[in-house]
């Protein structure tokens, strides 16, 4: 399990200052007093929505390092990713999901809404998040999902990007028509004083009882996962629209030599000529995929990293269940 490391740098998310939940008096340099288990709160809160709100960078900002990857493009997130933040005596375990596909009923979306169908039951809270001032069909499938016995908080993020702030409040009123909201949180995940606030709004509902997980740790999710979520992330953010998503990357080799890990990764894509456009002029764009993705991995992992990436064609795979399941698709 990847553990929070002390002093190294984040990705790009932004730091959230302890405050609200864990006042420490000023000038202490003392370590904090042990959390007494019986004062511990502990509960699960899912990240939901449309593809594209910004799901994926809300949860690494609540995290306060990037354990999601992110992209302007859509179905950027594909699996359930687990997040954790500890913050005095309340441990947050905030999942992230896929945005949920309404266009294509291919295997690959089939799979990617099993996951987020498995992520809302069961929780503490549930994030709904949609783009501040707007709702359509596809947000309204997302709510009609949501299981009625768990709170709902309507987080309306991308706040930075309206320009009358003053339509928002009748927009607020009809969405309260729409679903018995918990509450309403106008903000935007790029900024750290909202993401402040959103703890303290989501505190009271995780239930008194011991944490489940040490209070270092990140995510559930594994070195090897990283690694093929990062290739991925620059694969979406280097190649242009013309790449469908129904694009993956599997890891073939991932070993540990001393303080160098040695990783292989194969980008898979659906058509011949989706090759061409990953590997690019001379070689150019896998190139750069794979010199970004091995940075911020090492990065991430305070250590050096060989990376060597290739790229197959692997014609129907995301219409094929097998196939999608053997891509690690749940
Ligand atoms: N202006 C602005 N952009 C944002 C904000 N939050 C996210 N974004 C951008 O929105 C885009 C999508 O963000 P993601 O976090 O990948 O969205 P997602 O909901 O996880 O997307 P999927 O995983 O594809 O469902 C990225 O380009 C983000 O930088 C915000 O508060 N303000
Ligand atoms: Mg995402």
């Amino acid at each position: 399990m990847l553990a929070r490391a002390l002093g190294k740098s984040e990705v790009d998310a932004p730091e959230v200052a302890e405050s609200e939940v864990d006042a420490t008096a000023e000038g202490e340099t003392s370590e904090p007093e042990p959390i007494d288990p019986a004062t511990q709160r502990c509960g699960f809160v899912a990240i939901v929505g449309k593809p594209n709100v910004g799901k994926s960078t809300l949860l690494n900002a609540l995290v306060g390092q990037k354990v999601s990857i992110t992209s302007r493009k859509a179905q950027t997130t594909r699996h359930r990713i687990t997040g954790m933040r500890t913050l005095g005596p309340t441990q947050f375990v905030f999942v992230d999901t896929p945005g949920f596909q309404t266009r294509h009923g291919n295997a690959l979306n089939r799979a990617l809404n099993k996951t987020v169908l498995g992520a809302v039951s069961d929780v503490d809270l549930i994030l709904f998040v949609v783009e501040a001032g707007h709702f359509n069909l596809a947000d309204a499938k997302v709510l009609d999902l949501l299981p009625a016995n768990v709170p709902v908080m309507l987080v309306a993020n991308k706040f930075d990007l309206v320009h009358r702030r003053g339509d928002l409040a009748p927009w607020l009123r009809s969405m309260q028509e729409r679903h018995p909201f918990a509450e309403f949180v106008p903000m935007s995940a790029k900024h750290p004083k909202d993401i402040q606030r959103l703890f303290a709004i989501c505190e009271k509902y995780l239930p008194l009882q011991p944490w489940m997980h040490d209070p270092d740790d990140l995510t559930d999710r594994s070195e090897r996962f990283m690694a093929s979520e990062m290739v991925r992330e620059k694969l979406f953010r280097l190649t242009g629209d013309e790449l469908p998503y129904t694009s993956t990357v599997v890891i073939d080799k991932f070993e540990e030599e001393g303080a160098l890990k040695r990783i292989a990764a194969t980008i898979v894509v659906e058509r011949e000529g989706h090759k061409g456009m990953v590997i690019g002029d001379k070689g150019e764009k896998l190139k750069r995929i794979g010199t970004e993705a091995r940075q911020e991995l090492e990065k991430l992992w305070d250590c050096k990293v060989y990376l060597e990436l290739w790229v197959k064609v692997r014609s129907g795979w995301a219409d094929d269940d097998a196939r999608v399941r053997s891509f690690g698709y749940e």
